[in-house]
């Protein structure tokens, strides 16, 4: 990593812990990723963003807000990018997946609370996330009950517009969330001093479906047995893409996908087991889940979670002449993604249905991020209907430690013999 202290200092970053912060990366990325065999050429791109990741992008955030561009922080796959995008500025996706930021999250949160929570507030409260720093705004939203309370916290830290989420699907649902996305619309333009037009919004929509298209080539990708990228690989894209230049993404990844097109040309058909991920999100650096599975030679080849197919699953249509046409378009993708916060929310398991034939797995895995009640109480559901259509399924409930992982593993490899 180059040098970025007097970037860092001038974001207020705490030096030192974050030095320490800096000090467990590489190891972990090392032992979990480069260790990795057969990787395909075009992985050189995300290892190098990885490299850089509180270094390279971070400049780039200096630079556009030298430029008097601004930085909207999010947390969830509800807020639509395409607004912030509109109004030129940049977004970046803030979930935290990190231990370290759990202990700073518990000096004011309850220890028994979902770790994204904590690490999310840890983050922000130790001042040793850039991205955290760099923002001029984030976007909280009414999912779940700890992140709706955990806005208040870092509202007191930084500003903070939130976004009521309904928790049902219905048509005055659909119309609640059309007014929320003009309230954000309204707050995103007084915020950059940008007017958001017909025209700029249909160029963002485009941008963020040409992002979600190459993340769909990658995912159809791996429907290929095996697939010629493994879990791990496809979880770190995912990842990225959530804070990455969204151009320069979207070639590398399809580039890479240009690579992966030869490689299922010549590769031979193998034994591995293929197992779908579903539940909660797997913020940047948790690798916690694909690493265990794919160390006992089985293959993660999808994610029904929001840093999986939830994320770009259904475009947006640039249908329509006028801003309410398009915010009509916007509302109408977005509340197609399924997510436990909402009641009912049976498209869901439907989802892991459909998935599991298309990518032909032998077993869903169940991850739950400890203290998530909406995913852990829907299990129940899945697990049902997962039953009736005779695909195994194996609850895994944890957090970002390291303190289960041989608990873990012996359950895998228990299901793996099973299945
Ligand atoms: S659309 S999954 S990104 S809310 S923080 S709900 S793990 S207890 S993240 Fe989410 Fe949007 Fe839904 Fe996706 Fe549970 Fe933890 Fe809450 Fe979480």
């Amino acid at each position: 990593m180059g040098d970025y202290r007097k970037m860092w200092s001038d974001l207020n970053m705490d030096l030192e812990k974050h030095d320490v912060l800096c000090a467990v990366l590489p190891e972990l990325y090392g032992s979990v990723y480069l260790n990795q065999e057969n990787r395909p050429e075009g992985m050189n791109y995300f290892n190098f963003v990885v490299s850089e990741v509180h270094g390279l992008r971070i400049e780039e955030l200096a630079n556009t807000k030298t430029e008097g561009n601004k930085v909207v922080g999010t947390f969830c796959v509800f807020v639509p990018d395409e607004i912030i995008l509109a109004a030129k500025a940049t977004s970046v996706g803030l979930c935290g997946g990190s231990q370290f930021w759990i202990e700073d999250g518990e000096k004011v949160l309850p220890r028994n609370l979902c770790p994204l929570v904590k690490a999310i507030v840890g983050a922000k409260l130790s001042a040793t996330c850039p991205y955290f720093q760099s923002c001029d705004m984030l976007v909280g939203e009414t999912t779940c009950d700890g992140k709706k309370k955990a806005w208040e916290i870092l509202g007191e830290h930084v500003p903070i517009h939130v976004m009521d989420l309904p928790q049902m699907k219905r048509e005055r649902d659909y119309e609640s969330w059309r007014e929320e996305i003009k309230l954000f619309i309204n707050k995103v333009e007084e915020l950059t001093g940008n007017k958001i037009t017909v025209e700029s919004l249909k160029e963002s929509i485009a941008l963020a479906n040409q992002k979600r298209r190459a993340l769909k080539r990658l995912y159809d990708l791996r429907k290929n047995i095996p697939s010629p990228i493994s879990g791990l690989d496809s979880l770190l894209i995912s990842q990225i893409a959530f804070y990455d230049d969204p151009e320069r993404f979207i070639a590398k990844v399809n580039e890479l996908c240009d690579e992966l097109d030869e490689r299922v040309k010549t590769q031979n058909p193998d034994e591995r087991k293929r197992i779908l991920i579903t539940g909660t999100p797997m913020a940047i650096p948790n690798w916690k889940m694909h690493s265990i599975i794919e160390e006992l030679n089985a293959q993660v080849v999808v994610e029904e979670t929001c840093t999986g197919t939830r994320y770009f699953e259904n475009e947006v249509s640039s249908n329509g002449d006028t801003l309410e046409d398009l915010i009509k378009n916007l509302a109408d993708r977005y509340l197609k993604i399924n997510c436990a916060c909402f009641t009912p929310n049976d498209g869901r398991a439907q989802d892991i249905i459909k998935y599991a034939g298309e990518y032909k797995v032998d077993g869903v895995i169940y991850y739950n991020l400890s203290f998530c009640h909406t995913y852990s109480v829907e299990y129940k559901k899945v697990e049902d209907e997962l039953k009736k259509n005779d695909i195994p399924v194996l609850f895994i409930e944890t957090d970002y430690s390291s303190e289960d992982s041989g608990q873990m593993k012996t359950r895998v490899e228990a299901f793996l013999e099973m299945i």
